[in-house]
């Protein structure tokens, strides 16, 4: 999953693709470099973002997904506006943070739809998330929220088959939890979904290789975490950089079958 972000704020590409012409050609990148599907957002939700208007949202994204309507596109928002409106354009996919918290019209919009979704975990929200983070045990605790957010949408209609989990890395997460999260990412996967994660670039990364107060991680740690969630199960890694991303999971797949063809 390419990411594209329509935003001016978003942690490692905001107001790279803000001009629409911009965002199209990324996105035909994207694909061109090997991404199944194209996450294209309005909103940032970077620790400490503040909520956009969906309005604005839509102001941002509707011209792109007007012109990209031969590419594969998942939504990534929170709200049934902008999701109605992007299915309507051609988007396949809703992908939503909140996990259908946010709006309670969403589930109605992705069902109607036959939309496939991603359910993303977060503890708290993007303004203040990053705070404070507690768990018991943070990989039950993860695992029972994605568990009730997929009942929950199938008693509105979605059919299972169609739904993706996501542990949400970094949102309401320490370093120590989401490194958890990775390494026992196959009680995620034993739930019976395939399960999206998404450590790309993000700040945790940069922790770990020594700076604190970093803000983002290197193209480098990004590709091990993806190699390290692919070795643990799993199916789809949500990335800045495809083509990097691609050749990791090329090689780490050929290992795995321990010859160059299948
Ligand atoms: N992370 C971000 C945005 N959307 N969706 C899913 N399913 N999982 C994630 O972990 C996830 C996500 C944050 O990354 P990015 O889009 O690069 O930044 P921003 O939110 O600042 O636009």
């Amino acid at each position: 999953m390419g990411v594209l972000n329509v935003t001016p704020d978003s942690f490692s590409d905001g107001g790279a693709f803000l001009r629409p012409a911009d965002a199209v050609a990324h996105a035909r990148r994207l694909v061109s470099q090997g991404a199944a599907i194209v996450d294209v957002g309005g909103e940032s939700t970077r620790p400490g973002a503040e909520p956009v208007p969906a309005d604005e949202e839509l102001r941002r994204v509707t011209p792109v997904l007007e012109q990209i309507r031969d590419v594969p596109v998942s939504i990534d928002t929170s709200k049934a506006v902008v999701a109605r409106r992007a299915l309507e354009l051609g988007a396949e996919m809703v992908n939503d943070v909140t996990a259908l918290r946010a709006d309670p019209e969403l589930v109605d919009v992705v069902a109607e739809h036959g939309a496939y979704l991603c359910l993303m975990h977060m503890q708290g929200e993007p303004r203040s998330m990053q705070a404070a983070p507690r768990y018991e045990d943070v990989v039950s605790e993860v695992a029972a929220f994605l568990e009730e957010r997929l009942a929950f949408v199938v008693e509105h209609g979605v059919r299972e088959e169609l739904v993706c989990l996501d542990p949400g890395f970094g949102f309401g997460k320490t370093v120590d939890h989401n490194l958890e999260l990775i390494k026992r990412l196959d009680e995620l996967v034993a739930l019976g979904r395939p399960v999206l994660v998404a450590l790309s670039r993000k700040s945790s990364l940069g922790k770990i290789l020594g700076d604190p107060q970093a803000t983002q991680g290197s193209v480098a740690a990004s590709l091990a975490g993806a190699v390290a969630a692919y070795e643990r199960g799993a199916w789809m890694l949500r990335t800045h950089d495809v083509r990097e991303t691609v050749d990791a999971l090329t090689i780490a797949a050929a290992v795995e079958r321990g010859r160059l063809h299948v």
